[in-house]
């Protein structure tokens, strides 16, 4: 599938509110990938598809992380992980998606994961700083993503470590991973 027609497509699985959070992710993908050197195309096409699946039943998430083989521990932690594994496989099933890169993109867009590559850590902080978020201190995390991705996403976990702790929730695993990978990665 080309851009409109994957735009097309997806834009149906979504109620417009998170379909315009979508388009908020393809132009700040694309701007960050700009900016620091990244594939733009996949860029593009992983904005698009990484929240394909957030709005399905959970219980349709669930079953296709059973389904195929995904980490079963992703079950005993918050919903709001599951549609980024679950995603990754419906990019590549029903939208014929077969570039690892992007798969990892949209598959680790949540937790992030330690060595991200480029593409990766661009969605996840698109995913953050898109023009329609507004949350404590994304404008302070935008100025830092002018000049780096990495300190930019490392206080994009940061805040959303500190919510989690807030709230009284788990934290998965792999979140902290990704911290302490950023944190090692600006040594
Ligand atoms: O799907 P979006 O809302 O665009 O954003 P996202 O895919 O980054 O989802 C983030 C949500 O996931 C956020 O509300 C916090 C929640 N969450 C729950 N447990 C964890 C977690 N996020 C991370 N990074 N790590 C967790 O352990
Ligand atoms: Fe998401
Ligand atoms: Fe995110
Ligand atoms: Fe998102």
């Amino acid at each position: 599938m080309d851009h409109k027609q994957l735009i097309d497509a997806v834009k149906t699985q979504m109620p417009s509110k998170r379909w315009e959070h979508s388009l908020g992710v393809m132009e700040a993908a694309v701007a960050l990938s700009r900016r620091f050197g990244g594939p733009e195309d996949k860029a593009y096409t992983a904005a698009i598809l990484h929240d394909v699946v957030k709005y399905w039943p959970v219980n349709d998430q669930r079953d296709i992380i059973r389904e195929y083989n995904l980490p079963a521990d992703l079950l005993d932690y918050d919903k709001e992980l599951w549609h980024a594994h679950a995603g990754a496989v419906v990019a590549q099933r029903d939208y014929g998606v077969d570039d690892e890169n992007v798969l990892h993109a949209i598959r680790y867009h949540t937790t992030g994961r330690p060595g991200m590559t480029k593409l990766e850590k661009i969605i996840c902080l698109a995913d953050y700083i898109e023009p329609g978020r507004d949350f404590p201190g994304v404008h302070n995390i935008r100025e830092i993503a002018e000049h780096s991705v990495e300190k930019a996403l490392l206080k994009a976990f940061d805040g959303t470590i500190l919510f989690l702790l807030e709230k009284g929730k788990k934290v998965y695993p792999l979140t902290i991973l990704t911290r302490n990978s950023l944190i090692e990665e600006l040594n």
